[in-house]
């Protein structure tokens, strides 16, 4: 079994100075609990950082403090103070934090802040490449090594990468606002496999990339020039069994025990975060109390305990944050509190592990109220600790796990009203519905746990980078070569399916230009002449310009990718069923682009139209391309249409009109013994994969593809149409 690398910002042992010595603690948080048994569970490193900044470490401790994590197979990024400031507190948590989680008016552009976090990403890089082994495979962490994926890629090419976002991935409207947008999704792209925890984030990030990067995505694949990636969902869990089972322990009863002599038999109320403007900490606080107001009943016979983790304390947001929520506490237990009864308790610190599942188990109820969240595990943690399945979980809308636990009282975490009410709703509850209601979710995030979350990520990572070595087709190799001759030579039945431009000839800056020339002409005659050659010429040009440039030949060819066929020395016939009347709308659209676009041009066909950008200014933003590729999608959403992006070029035209369904008509036309097809771009990929397995493929340029083999340039095509002549 190969080495897993993990690399994330904080190590699962966190290294503090306790006057002259070293202390050794486990990091508390999501992470390192969620990856702590998997990465123990087979051969692996943890890379990162060890909680304590290079100013701080005395001389001769660095050593200490590696072999000590070497125990627990960790290994340390010495970082300095600059770079903890500027790097963690300031890009990671003063700029992408808040962009990430909608809070733009938060974010810091400051392209100090920016240079740090490409240093600390490069010192990751060379670390983790100074411990790399041949067959490691590399799983990066989360929003701080958002360039990593590439720069490990810079220096290993063969590495294979993955990659998890734990916060949510915004929308592109929002992430367009970054200066490094760019640069960060290409960072990204390094990776082979990326890893989010819903659909929304990562139609986000597919989005983004499309329009910022010009890339083509589909299915999750994102294409860029050399390589490929793919991004998909894995939401991720909690070790369920563990959290259940700890939760019945006689260790959480005693904790119970302790808390219930001090609330007497209150309705409790618990809710769990890190300090953070994103968890909707004084929402919740406002709804607390507008409940009290309109509920007096419930006055003095429920307890909240609002457990708040410090966090980034540094960062003068969250510092404001603090000093809110204390306001908002002391209001509320000022408002409503009477002698003996405190309607909010306050613990800003860390709870102990048992305390912690013991609150989570007693409370009648646990308001979940992010503005934003990536997933949220306390949600997951609560309902693992309800082994009687009592309980409500209130839940708003905006976190990923609301995807997966809508058994949950679902709140919008804007509306004080409706949290209010649902505190009431829970509180109201009937036992039997609490029990029907959890006893749902808790299958849900038992299927789902944190191991199979980790498994299922890798088995995946695996996955795509098989596919995507059998993605490249290799350059026709000269003893394959000579198999194809060979066996051209035998057939009798030898069909050879070509494609037009980039394939016999290259691209000219007008479709006109491209025109064949007589050499190729001659070429084309010679291989027809032969009875047993059937050549079809397959182009998207409409069939006047082919029959105009081919017509003597009298070869067989296909026009507008389909519409028009004609047999060798036959006229042109018709596919059935076709319809011209979206063209209008299709075509307003590109007449906008040919105003805003110099150069541009629309060609009509009779069943597609097609809005050429070759001759246009290399210098368009690529983001004008994709406002129009964008219009035509959702011109064309939920119809029969297609839009199809080539070499420059964009067209609309009906889905069963492409070179698939081509190929298997000329292919059910007779018993084949030799077929060979040739092609350069996507729309080529149709044909290649409708191919019988035996036939032959060549994708014209390196790049993926279904085809078998590659071939250079048209000059190499010509050369190999030669031998077979
Ligand atoms: C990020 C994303 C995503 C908290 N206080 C105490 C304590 N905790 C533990 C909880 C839980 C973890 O910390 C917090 O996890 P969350 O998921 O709620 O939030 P983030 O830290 O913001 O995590 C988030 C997560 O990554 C994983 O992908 O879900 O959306 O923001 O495990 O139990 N643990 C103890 N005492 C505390 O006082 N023992």
């Amino acid at each position: 079994m190969s080495r897993l690398l993990i690399i994330s910002n904080r190590l699962p042992l966190n290294v503090e100075r306790k006057g002259d010595k070293l202390n050794f603690q486990p990091s508390l948080g999501g992470l390192a609990t969620a990856l702590g048994a998997f990465y123990k569970s087979r051969p692996s490193l943890w890379i990162g950082w060890p909680g304590i900044e290079q100013e701080k470490i005395k001389k001769g401790e660095e050593r200490e403090i590696e072999d000590k994590l070497a125990e627990e197979r960790c290994y340390p990024v010495f970082l300095s103070e600059k770079d903890v400031d500027d790097f963690y507190f300031g890009f990671c948590n003063q700029t992408i934090w808040p962009l990430f989680h909608y809070f733009p008016h938060y974010v810091e552009y400051d392209p100090v802040l920016w240079q740090a976090y490409q240093r600390v990403n490069e010192i990751f890089a060379d670390a983790i490449v100074s411990v790399a082994k041949e067959d490691d495979i590399f799983w990066v962490q989360d929003y701080h090594f958002m360039l990593l994926p590439k720069l490990i890629r810079d220096r290993l090419p063969r590495a294979t990468i993955g990659f998890f976002l734990h916060i949510p991935f915004p929308s592109y409207e929002v992430y367009r606002l970054l200066p490094w947008r760019r640069e960060i999704l290409e960072g990204l792209l390094g990776a082979n496999l990326l890893g989010f925890h819903t659909h929304d984030y990562v139609w986000h990030f597919l989005n983004s990339t499309r329009n910022l990067l010009g890339y083509s995505t589909g299915m999750g694949w994102i294409t860029a020039s050399d390589h490929v990636s793919k991004a998909d969902v894995f939401p991720i869990g909690i070790g369920y069994e563990h959290y259940s089972s700890i939760a019945g322990s006689p260790e959480v009863d005693a904790e119970i025990k302790k808390f219930r002599e001090k609330l007497g038999d209150k309705k409790v109320i618990v809710s769990v975060d890190r300090l953070d403007y994103s968890k909707g900490i004084p929402n919740r606080l406002e709804a607390y109390g507008l409940f009290l107001e309109k509920h007096p009943e419930y006055r003095e016979k429920v307890v909240f305990i609002l457990v708040i983790g410090p966090s980034r304390i540094r960062v003068q947001r969250y510092a404001e944050l603090k000093q809110q929520i204390e306001e908002m506490v002391g209001t509320i237990n000022g408002r409503f509190g009477t002698v003996g009864w405190t309607p909010l308790e306050y613990i800003y610190n860390p709870i102990p592990y048992h305390a912690l599942l013991g609150m989570y188990r007693m409370a009648d109820v646990c308001p979940i109220t992010p503005v934003r969240d990536g997933m949220n595990l306390v949600a997951k943690e609560y309902l693992a600790t309800k082994i009687d399945g009592r309980g409500v979980l209130i839940l708003s809308e905006t976190t990923g796990a609301a995807r997966e636990l809508g058994d949950a009282i679902m709140v919008n975490p804007n509306n004080i009203e409706e949290i209010a009410q649902a505190f009431a709703d829970a509180l109201a509850m009937p036992e039997k519905e609490q029990i029907e209601r959890n006893r749902a979710m808790q299958e849900i995030i038992k299927r789902y746990d944190v191991s199979r979350w980790a498994g299922d990520f890798i088995d995946k990572l695996h996955e795509t980078v098989k596919m995507e070595t059998g993605a490249v087709p290799e350059p026709l190799p000269d003893k394959t070569r000579r198999e194809l001759t060979g066996q051209l030579q035998k057939a009798r039945a030898r069909l050879l399916l070509l494609d037009y431009d980039g394939t016999l000839v290259p691209f000219a800056k007008t479709p006109e230009e491209a025109k064949p020339d007589a050499e190729l002409l001659k070429l084309l005659s010679e291989l027809n002449k032969d009875a047993r050659n059937e050549v079809v010429l397959i182009s998207g040009r409409d069939k006047n310009t082919l029959d105009r440039w081919f017509g003597s030949l009298k070869t067989a060819m296909v026009a507008e990718h389909g519409v028009w066929m004609k047999v060798k020395g036959g006229d042109w016939g018709k596919m059935s069923g076709l319809s011209d009347d979206w063209k209008g709308e299709a075509r307003a659209i590109m007449q906008l682009a040919v105003d805003r676009i110099q150069g541009s041009l629309i060609e009509e066909k009779d069943y597609s139209l097609a809005w050429h950008y070759r001759r246009a200014d290399p210098r368009i933003s690529e983001r004008h391309i994709r406002e129009i590729v964008n219009d035509l999608l959702n011109l064309t959403a939920n119809s029969n249409l297609r839009v199809l992006e080539g070499s420059k070029v964009v067209e609309v035209k009906s889905a069963n009109l492409n070179k698939g369904s081509t190929a298997q008509h000329w292919l059910s036309r007779q018993a084949w013994d030799f077929v060979l097809a040739i092609g350069d771009d996507v729309t080529d990929e149709d044909l290649f994969r409708a191919l019988p397995e035996k036939a032959w493929s060549i994708k014209v340029r390196p790049g993926l593809s279904a085809a078998k083999f590659s071939l250079d340039s048209p000059d190499e095509v010509r050369a190999l149409l030669k031998e077979l002549v």
